[in-house]
């Protein structure tokens, strides 16, 4: 590999209410019992200037409507502040960085979902990380409509509001879906976890590769 860390850099995928900051706590949480240190961070945000262009991108009501090639933009600058104050500095220490979402979400969404020339988003990609890849991404699965309804429930139980991308319509999501299974098919550095299973199952499928990586 052509990193320049001692960390560890792993991240985790999936359309919405798949279990990505569900799982994230369990494998940090599996991570740090073995003695591991580990940081837990999200795209978009992770940073003060992060988070405040987070906002920007999922609130609902603009007084105009976000330009697709803005929300592009807006989502790699995020991720240059992310990686530049957080990211590196902790693969660096040789720490183990957990992120919920990266730069197969921006393929995902912004590529598949929104259409953008995939052409366009690798541009960006070698920009903004250069030849930093994820060493393993997890890639969570499930029936859209069970995501969904996950996604509800859980933002219904804590009073949040519906975010910009959740008003977008099904076509959209199953372009997104077909863009994460693509990427899948197309690197080894994916595992694929069944997110329909009850969460022990989840759990007990990221907790092997965990293992195997911790050996590696
Ligand atoms: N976005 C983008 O467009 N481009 C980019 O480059 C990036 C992001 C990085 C924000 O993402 C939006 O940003 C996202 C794409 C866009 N929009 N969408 N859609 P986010 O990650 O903050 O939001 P999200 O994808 O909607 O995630 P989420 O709703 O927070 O879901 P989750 O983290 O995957 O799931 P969860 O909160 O862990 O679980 C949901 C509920 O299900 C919860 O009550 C759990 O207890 C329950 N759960 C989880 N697993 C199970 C199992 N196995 N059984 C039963 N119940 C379960």
């Amino acid at each position: 590999m052509s990193q320049t860390h001692s960390g560890r850099f792993i991240t985790f995928e999936g359309g919405e209410g798949v279990g990505k900051s569900t799982n994230i706590e369990f494998a940090a949480h599996w991570l740090r019992e073995q003695g591991q240190t580990v940081l837990i961070t999200r795209e978009p945000g992770g940073t003060v200037i992060a988070e405040t262009i987070r906002n920007q991108l999922l609130k609902a009501h603009h007084a105009e409507v976000m330009d697709d090639m803005t929300e592009l933009l807006l989502v790699f600058a995020a991720r240059a502040q992310h990686l530049n104050a957080v990211i590196r500095p902790a693969l660096a220490r040789g720490e183990w960085v957990l992120c919920d979402r990266f730069t197969d979400s921006t393929i995902a969404y912004q590529g598949y979902g929104r259409g953008l020339p995939l052409a366009h988003i690798e541009q960006l990609k070698q920009l903004v990380q250069g030849n930093l890849e994820p060493d393993c991404t997890f890639l969570l699965e499930a029936p859209l409509a069970l995501g969904m309804a996950r996604a509800r429930g859980r933002a219904d139980a804590a009073g949040d509001e519906i975010d910009r991308f959740e008003t977008e319509q099904i076509a959209f999501f199953e372009r997104v879906q077909q863009g994460f299974q693509q990427l899948a098919s197309a690197s080894t550095r994916f595992r694929r976890i069944d997110a329909s299973q009850a969460l022990a199952g989840v759990q007990h499928d990221i907790e092997c590769t965990l293992k195997e990586l911790l050996a590696s």
